[in-house]
């Protein structure tokens, strides 16, 4: 059986459950091919006081290099945290010369949540962001991202119309399927799922805690569900489950991540 062979574009944090650490145990589970390119590579995520960061834009060169020598193509990308501007361009790079027919390109802005940013960006990467999410098919912003790209004013309490009106704010600027994660409507949470002609919602229960790295685990169940039924709804509804699931399995709270492991190998 040939399995998609996707490649996902985000950083290493060699420790905190996020990026890399779950895209590959994820996509791998789900029977997708899973081909990296890291942005940088971190000591913890950036939700922990501190942390180590090296830029692997040098190296993007020589990678896309051996890409092009070998004949490597993708059937879909899928892009998570970049940590820096200067690795839009590689992104667009990859979509234009490393494309199988039709395949399409994934991307989950990862630069926010609860209202702010996380640490190290700033308006000049959210700009970037914006532009790259020009060449995407479908984008998975949560509110606090989707709202930074479209102006919108970020809210705590809000009803139907005003996640409908940015998420149309952001499907006009991006051109592009946005799937909005962590809308809470009616004492439920899930995506507004909007294709520029109308809005699909699916829900889960919601939980009373939030933890970190559910985003990245999302986004990677979406993608590769997405790939394998080509169904938004199926994508949202698996990936949305899988999330609850991982919180219900987690008793902790601290920096680190959710316990995926578990959920995964049950699976
Ligand atoms: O989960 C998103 C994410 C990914 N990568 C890094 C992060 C974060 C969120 O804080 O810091 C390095």
């Amino acid at each position: 059986m040939l399995s998609k062979r996707i490649l996902t574009m985000q950083d290493l944090s060699c420790v905190g459950q996020c990026s890399l650490t779950v895209a590959l145990p994820v996509l791998s589970a789900y029977g997708v091919e899973a081909a990296v390119l890291p942005t940088a590579v971190l000591s913890n995520h950036t939700m922990f006081p501190t942390w180590s960061y090296l830029d692997l834009a040098p190296e993007m060169d020589n990678i896309l290099k051996g890409w092009a020598d070998n004949g490597i193509k993708f059937d879909a990308f899928y892009l998570g945290y970049l940590g820096k501007t200067s690795l839009m361009p590689v992104a667009k790079r990859c979509f234009a010369e490393f494309s199988a027919d039709g395949a399409p390109v994934i991307i989950d802005p990862a630069f926010g949540d609860n209202g702010k940013l996380y640490g190290g960006f700033d308006g000049e990467y959210v700009k970037a962001m914006a532009d790259l999410l020009k060449s995407a098919d479908i984008i998975l912003p949560n509110l606090t991202e989707a709202c930074y790209i479209t102006g919108d004013e970020y809210r705590e309490e809000y009803d139907r119309e005003y996640i409908e009106q940015v998420v149309k704010n952001a499907y006009d600027l991006t051109g592009a399927t946005v799937v909005l994660t962590g809308a809470e409507l009616g004492g439920k949470i899930g995506e507004a799922i909007y294709d520029g002609k109308k809005f699909v919602y699916v829900f889960e229960e919601k939980l009373p805690v939030r933890y970190h790295g559910t985003g990245d685990i999302f986004a990677s169940v979406f993608t590769a569900v997405y790939l394998n039924s080509q169904s938004l709804e199926k994508a949202s509804k698996e990936a949305g489950l899988f999330v609850a699931n991982c919180i219900r399995a987690t008793d902790k709270s601290h920096f680190y991540g959710v316990n995926f492991e578990h959920v995964l190998s049950a699976k």
